[in-house]
């Protein structure tokens, strides 16, 4: 095995953590011998949890570690938290050398890691042509720890012609199986999903993740709901029949008067848009450290009018629709203050079958 695919694999061990370690980062390791056999793989498991290097090292004999490589997707942390320091450890190791695929952005952490293996003797490589896959599987934890706020990404799929449904309202299917399999893994990945209660009434999706390694997830969802007409109606839905109801919010008015467990309130502005600005921070203080709004129309729209909404996955189907009905996914965003246009950055082509995926940061002026 070459180091790009020692790497590769970390980043592959890393993502079954998905759901599991927030708000920790996923991250995943392989040791590779002197030759380049594979000894030894590891991933962190679960919030709490050992970190990869050591489930990757824990049963390997200090003996056969002589020489060997080791990959990580992260560079290894440098303090004691609820763990010992992985960059200890692996110092102590007869071990060569360490790959890493992108720096920790904890400020606890930060190079220190770095350091304290260099400073053991041990050779440190960044893989800098794996830094690209390293960083976007800490997209979430990295905005995380430098805004202490919720990540949130918008997913949209959409026609040639650029509609997100049919004009009737009703959503069907536009992007193909391999697609949707792609947004069970975006939402393996993100700690909620969100929606209007139109989409709710009209779809009635489950929004849980169904790939078989996160079946047993239950992720959060949150529903825009301002005056709170579906909150008795939660028994009917499909997202309550998956998953806990201690796992659903219904954000209404705060100013609205209810008995449900499930409401959580939030200030509504003058246009009428909830104040989303409010609602990620104290929905960061309930735990939920990310969000991928999976429409409709009014909701995307109204993340990106208030520059609420990072990044955008947007599946594009070779479908026509034709007409003038269709729904644009951006036609709530009415205020020009966004400038003549949105470019995104980071961009990324990915095709799925017969769709292609672009997806990338948002940046607001
Ligand atoms: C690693 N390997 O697998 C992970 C790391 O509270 P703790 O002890 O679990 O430490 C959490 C911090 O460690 C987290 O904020 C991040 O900086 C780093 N995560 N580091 O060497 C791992 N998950
Ligand atoms: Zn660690």
């Amino acid at each position: 095995m070459n180091k790009i695919e020692a790497m590769k694999l970390a980043i592959s061990e890393a993502q079954k953590g998905f759901g599991k370690v927030s708000p920790n980062p996923p991250v995943g390791c392989v040791v590779l011998s002197p030759d380049g056999d594979l000894i030894s793989k590891g991933y962190h498991r679960h919030f709490g949890g050992n970190h990869a290097e050591i489930e990757a090292l824990e049963k390997i004999e200090e003996e056969t570690l002589k020489g060997a490589q080791v990959f990580i997707s992260l560079e290894p942390c440098s303090y004691e938290g609820k763990t010992p320091s992985c960059a200890k450890r692996l110092a102590a190791l007869p071990i060569a050398g360490v790959y890493y695929g992108s720096l920790d952005p904890n400020p606890r952490v930060n190079g220190a890691g770095i350091e304290i293996l260099k400073n053991a003797g041990k050779r440190v490589t960044h893989l800098s042509e794996c830094e690209e896959d390293a960083k976007s599987l800490i997209e979430v934890f990295s905005w995380n720890v430098s805004h202490n706020l919720p990540f949130v990404a918008g997913k949209v799929g959409i026609t040639l012609d650029g509609h997100l449904a049919h004009s009737s309202g009703k959503s069907q299917w536009i992007t193909g199986e391999e697609s949707r399999k792609d947004v069970h893994l975006l939402r393996a990945q993100y700690d909620s999903v969100l929606i209007g209660k139109e989409t709710l009434l009209l779809d009635d999706p489950s929004l849980n993740s169904r790939l078989s390694e996160y079946r047993d997830l239950e992720n959060w969802v949150i529903v825009f709901d301002q005056k709170g007409s579906l909150l008795d109606r939660i028994d009917e839905f499909q997202i309550s029949k998956v998953r806990d109801k201690s796992k659903i919010l219904f954000v209404v008015d705060e100013e609205l008067k209810h008995s449900s467990s499930i409401a959580f309130g939030c200030p509504v502005d003058s246009s009428g848009f909830f104040d989303i600005p409010e609602l990620l921070k104290r929905i960061y203080k309930k735990g939920i450290y990310s969000i991928l709004v999976e429409g409709g129309a009014r909701a995307l729209s109204s993340f990106v009018e208030q520059k609420s909404l990072h990044q955008i996955y947007c599946y594009i189907a070779p479908i026509i629709l034709g007409g003038k009905s269709g729904i644009n996914w951006m036609s709530d965003v009415f205020h020009t203050d966004l400038g003549s246009a949105m470019y995104l950055e980071n961009v990324r082509h990915k095709s799925f079958g017969n769709d292609i995926r672009i997806s990338g940061r948002t940046r607001y002026k």
